[in-house]
């Protein structure tokens, strides 16, 4: 059977050569990079090329700060925690302010400080599943101490405007956080044109490997570290770097920043052939988001009357399309998507979401066998789905 890999935004495929790069790093070049002695010096300069690779991808200023962790989920916590303990406590800024869209690793922290007292809000999104610069607007105020918005809803892919978000943060003396993860590496990401004080990514998204990411900090903007302890990384986070997933990152970084004018002619050339193909000859479908203002790679195509679930296990079983109902962390709950909840679609409708989500890999051949494997499977499903033939007698 055919095995066709359409769930990227969960995680890619690390690159060959990301994986080559590496492995003198796990072998023969073991070295502690702060040790002042040969094996040291090495793996330094593999780490110190990484960061200038990480540097040059988001285009910081030398003052800037780059700190290694071990993923989006610690950069993206430890970013809110430390403003919750340095900014919140103690100062007169009780007030908070993200979407209704975020990935969990940002709402779950928000709706824990929610729970130690401070005033959250919680930004709805419209039927695009956007959140426009207006709406932050309204809610910002002089008590306002963090807005976090994501740069690329993980979904859908729907870009949300950065710039004009961190703008109106700055006019209020506001800090500003934007969850990159699923931006960099697909378009570009400019932290100083963007004006963000700081910014989270993570290297599994574009084909480095897991279990490492990054903190962008804006020069200035210092926040306390969540672990303490040695002087690593500035002392920003102790703890011994992990050198081999660090030098496979910045390589990815730098691969992937050269490849987003491919990613969005010819992939995306590939995802558009999917999603008009799907919606013109499945009826009663829908995807989430305007076409041009959405990462190249990413569709949300919501299936009147199939469940989303049974779609991937016929996708996935009898074709060997591996697709996703939403995001991965949230794939065991049988929840329905919170993307489509949020921009109000009704309990039923809630269900079907399908995501397919596209990388530099993946070929003409793979597109068109999934637009015919996704209709065959569709049709097959809503043949046996009795709230499908529900909406069909409401039709008639
Ligand atoms: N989203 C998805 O299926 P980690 O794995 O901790 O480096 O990244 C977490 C994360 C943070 N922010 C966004 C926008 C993300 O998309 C993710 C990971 C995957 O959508 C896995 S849950």
């Amino acid at each position: 059977m055919k095995r066709i890999y359409l769930d990227n935004n969960a995680t890619t495929k690390v690159d060959e050569s990301i994986v080559e790069l590496m492995k003198p790093y796990l072998s023969e070049m073991y070295g502690n990079p702060n040790s002042l002695h040969k094996f040291g010096s090495e793996t330094h300069r593999g780490m110190s090329k990484a960061i200038n690779q990480v540097y040059s991808a988001i285009n910081a200023s030398d003052e800037d700060d780059i700190v290694f962790t071990s993923c989006a989920t610690e950069s993206n916590n430890w970013v809110i925690k430390s403003i919750w303990l340095d900014v919140i406590q103690g100062g007169d800024r009780n007030h908070i302010i993200t979407t209704d869209v975020e990935h969990p690793s940002v709402l779950s922290t928000f709706k824990f400080l929610e729970s130690q007292g401070v005033q959250v809000t919680y930004l709805p999104v419209n039927s695009d599943g956007f959140v426009s610069a207006e709406t932050v607007k309204s809610f910002v105020t002089e008590k306002t101490a963090l807005v976090s918005v994501m740069m690329a809803n993980n979904e859908t892919g729907v870009i949300f405007p950065i710039k004009e978000i961190a703008k109106i943060c700055h006019e209020n003396g506001t800090l500003f956080h934007t969850d990159a993860v699923q931006a960099v590496g697909k378009i570009p990401v400019d932290v100083q044109d963007l004006d963000v004080d700081f910014l989270s990514m993570s290297a599994h998204k574009f084909h480095g490997p897991k279990g490492v990411g990054a903190l962008y900090i804006k020069a200035g903007k210092n926040i306390s570290p969540m672990f303490h302890g040695g002087s690593q990384m500035g002392g920003h986070r102790s703890g011994t770097l992990n050198v081999p997933y660090i030098v496979g990152m910045g390589q990815a970084i730098e691969n992937a920043v050269n490849n987003i004018p491919n990613l969005n002619s010819e992939t995306r050339r590939l995802r558009d052939k999917i999603e008009d193909a799907l919606l013109t000859q499945l009826k009663d479908t829908f995807v989430v988001g305007d076409k041009d203002n959405r990462t190249p790679n990413t569709i949300l195509i919501s299936v009147r009357g199939v469940e989303g679930e049974g779609m991937l296990w016929d996708l996935d079983k009898k074709f060997g399309i591996a697709a996703a109902t939403g995001s991965a962390c949230a794939s065991e709950d049988l929840e329905a998507n919170p993307v489509l909840e949020a921009i109000g679609a009704e309990e039923d409708l809630a269900h079907t979401a399908i995501r397919l989500t596209l990388s530099r890999y993946t070929t003409e051949e793979d597109a068109d066998y999934t637009i015919e494997k996704f209709i065959e499977s569709a049709n097959r499903l809503r043949a046996i789905s009795s709230s499908y033939a529900t909406v069909q007698a409401q039709n008639i």
